[in-house]
Formats: structure tokens, sequence, C-alpha cells
């Protein structure tokens, strides 16, 4: 039975397809954990690699004809051990949430006790939300950021530690600018016998470009998301001591997960050696310049900054200093009207609702990839200010949306053309 044709038949998504390249790649990309894959990833994803079922891992497979898919496998887990220099890699999750409820299943029971970090001070909806199967199936104590320094407090942490005694205590974050230490956290676990996850979720690519502390040595478990500053397919990996491999493979098949998605573990392949490569350390470095350089224009454009400033991807701009009436929900509206694209976030204890809040998550992944660096930061930042004071002048926002063109054009993510329609080597 022949296909009806070799493109969506009435092409509608084709058109869809084509208008998301144009949009990506004519507007500013500043969404923390966003980034652009490279071509190679993508045609991964594309490949016929979609067609297999594989449920198992290599060697132990529930269907025939998987030699092939336990090649492309083994070399993605070879690849993400030697990467993260750990002694076992699982790379079946289907993204970094499936990875940290693979986890607590693998090393907990129902009920038990875990610390973690609040949502509404950067943490993510796994590490305990109420209406999250984290919160639900587990009993998570949050720890916050200080009123004073907007950072994470160790001694809050091991308070809360020696009150509760939890079996695990989850270290990571999705919104928080500051860097972590892995090392404090395990003091911390080992003083309580706790065990420590840390979730790299957002900061993967910083660890392996040797610009943020190496989490491995001191956690037993680290979870990882593929596509944010990892530069990946979107999808989760999780690496951990070999005393804990077998549960956790166990907890991702068949305990979370069924097949697995092989086409994109061979684009996970893909980037774990992308990311080997020396480049990509300066390329983490520079992420990590481009963020601090972004945030300081932010200052001086008269923005507060949560912690009063960034060491790591991404910042949080609380905008009251700003403008009082400006909410995060209007700001990411209007951006988006000028052509840059970033996400409303909660700032610590926001009086505004999360669908509303006071502030913007802001990360340079993608303008990084883009092959920007600290001089066109300040530009970015002049930007949104004027995008920002200007929200009522649809004019000027038309005129900005012009310049944020213009600077994206200089700096193609693709200068080929859209990857997906591009030959392997063209
Ligand atoms: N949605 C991701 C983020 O933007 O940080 C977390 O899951």
């Amino acid at each position: 039975m022949p296909f009806p044709s070799d493109s969506d038949p009435d092409l509608e998504i084709e058109g869809l397809l084509a208008a998301e390249f144009e949009r990506q790649t004519t507007g500013i990309q500043l969404i923390a954990s966003e980034n652009f894959t490279s071509p190679a990833v993508i045609r991964a994803m594309g490949s016929v690699l979609t067609n297999k079922y594989s449920e198992g891992y290599p060697g132990k497979r529930y269907y025939g004809g998987n030699a092939v898919i336990d090649g492309v496998e083994a070399v993605a887990i070879e690849r993400a051990r030697s990467l993260f220099g750990a002694e076992h890699a699982n790379v079946q999750p289907h993204s970094g949430a499936n990875a940290n409820m693979c986890v607590y299943q693998a090393l907990l029971q129902p009920g038990d006790t875990v610390l973690g970090l609040s949502l509404d001070h950067g943490g993510h909806l796994t590490h305990g939300s109420p209406v999250n199967a984290s919160g639900l199936q587990y009993h998570f104590v949050a720890y916050k950021v200080s009123g004073g320094d907007e950072r994470i407090d160790m001694d809050q942490v091991r308070d809360l530690a020696l009150e509760h005694r939890p079996k695990l205590i989850v270290a990571g974050t999705t919104s928080y600018p500051r860097r972590l230490e892995p090392e404090a956290f395990r003091s911390v676990a080992d003083e309580v016998g706790a065990l420590l996850m840390f979730d790299a979720a957002h900061i993967a690519g910083l660890i392996v470009g040797g610009a943020h502390p190496d989490p491995v040595p001191h956690a037993d478990v680290v979870t990882f998301t593929t596509h944010k500053t990892l530069r990946g397919p979107r999808g989760g990996a999780i690496v951990c001591r070999e005393e804990h491999a077998k549960a956790i493979d166990k907890a991702v098949f068949p305990g979370w997960q069924g097949g697995p998605l092989e086409h994109v573990i061979a684009a996970k392949a893909i980037a774990f050696r992308e990311a080997a490569d020396p480049a990509f350390s300066k390329y983490a470095h520079q992420i990590v310049a481009n963020a601090s350089a972004l945030a300081k224009a932010l200052a001086d454009e008269g923005f507060r900054l949560v912690s009063g400033g960034t060491d790591n991807h991404m910042m949080v701009v609380d905008l009251r200093a700003f403008d009082d009436d400006l909410t995060g929900k209007v700001a990411q509206l209007t951006l988006d009207e000028a052509g840059i694209t970033l996400n409303k976030n909660t700032v610590p204890d926001d009086p505004r609702s999360p669908f509303v809040t006071s502030g913007l998550r802001i990360g340079t992944p993608s303008v990084t990839t883009q092959g920007m660096a600290e001089g066109e930061m300040s530009t970015v930042a002049g930007l949104i200010a004027r995008a920002l004071r200007g929200r009522d002048d649809a004019g000027q926002l038309a005129a900005i949306r012009e310049e944020v063109r213009t600077l994206v054009t200089a700096f193609p993510a693709y200068p080929n053309g859209d990857p997906h329609l591009a030959t392997a080597h063209a």
C-alpha cells in the first residue's frame, strides 16, 4: 500500500514547520531551557529508527530485529558514561521529569521523606510539587532560597535534613541563577544518612563543559535533560553509581516506560559526542559569560536581578524595580511581539500568581550557539528595555522587531537552512 504522498498530504504541517523555522531563526531565543540542536541531531531524530520497537536493553530485548538498535543504544550509553565520568548510564528516559520519577521509584518507597527546592523558589514540579506525582507519592519537604541574598541556604538545608531525616535529598533547579555546590549537599546527606540525587537538567552542558562543579563524584544519581545547555535532542537520561544501576534500569523499563525512542537515543549519542569535543567547553564558558554580560546590561537598564546577578546560563529578572505595574505576563507578550522569546517567571515570594508573575526568566544557551558574545548581550538588553518601555506603541514594537531580525540574521543558527530539509553531507 503506497503512502499517500511524500509529505503531509494537505501540506498543513509542512506550512507550520516552515513557520516555526522562520520564528526560531528570525527572533531572539532567550528561553533558558531551550537551545538550537545540531543538524546531525535533527537528522537522527528524523530517521527510520522511529519505526522500531525495542523494549528492554541492549542484548535483552522483547522484540526481534534489534541488532542495529543494540549498537545504537550501546554507543549512546558508552558516550554518556564517558562524558560524565559515570559508572552507569541509562539513556532511555523520555524526559527529565520521567528521569526524576524513575529515580524515586528506584530508591524510595511511597511515603518516604525527600528534601527538594520549592517550585516557587526555583525548583521543579518533580521536586515535590503537590500537584505532581512526586508530591502525591512521596513526602517532600521544601527548602527555599533565603530572604536576604536569595540563594540556597545550606544551613537551612542541613536544619531541615536533621529535623526530617529524609531518605533522599534532591539538589537541582530550573529557575535559580546561582552555582550549586554538590559537595555541600553530599556533606548534609552523609550527616543524616540520606541518598543524594542531583538534577542537572539545566546545567548538564555547563558541567560537562567544565564551567560548573561536577556532581557525579558526589551524588548517588544524576539526572539530566539532553536538550538544554547540553544542546541535544529533547529527552532525559540518568547516570549513577554501579550499586544503583539495576534498580534504575528496572525503574525506567518496565517501571515507567515501554518502548524506548531509539531515534532520539541515536540523537543523544551524537549530542554526547559533540559535547565531548574541546570546542564545547568554550561554548559552555561563553554561555556563562554571556549571561553575566546580559545580567549586567539589564541592571544598567534599571531591572533588578534576583540574587543580584547570575553565575550560570540564566537570570531571573524582578520587573517591579523597572516598572511596578508591569507583570511578567504582559512583558512576555510584549516581547513576543518584538520577536524576543522568553518566559514569565515568579520571583521568590512573588505576590502575583504563576500565570501572571512579577518576573522573567532569561537564558543565553541559544544565542551563544548562534555565536553571539558579550557585545551583543548589551544590544539585547537595550532591545528588551526599549520594547517594555514602549509596550503601548505598536510602531515602536514593529521597529524593534525589525532590529531583532537584523541582529539574528547576522548570527544564523543554521547557515545551510532548515536541517530537516538539508541532506546529510550538504
Ligand atoms: N520546562 C522546563 C524549564 O523550562 O525549565 C523544566 O521542566
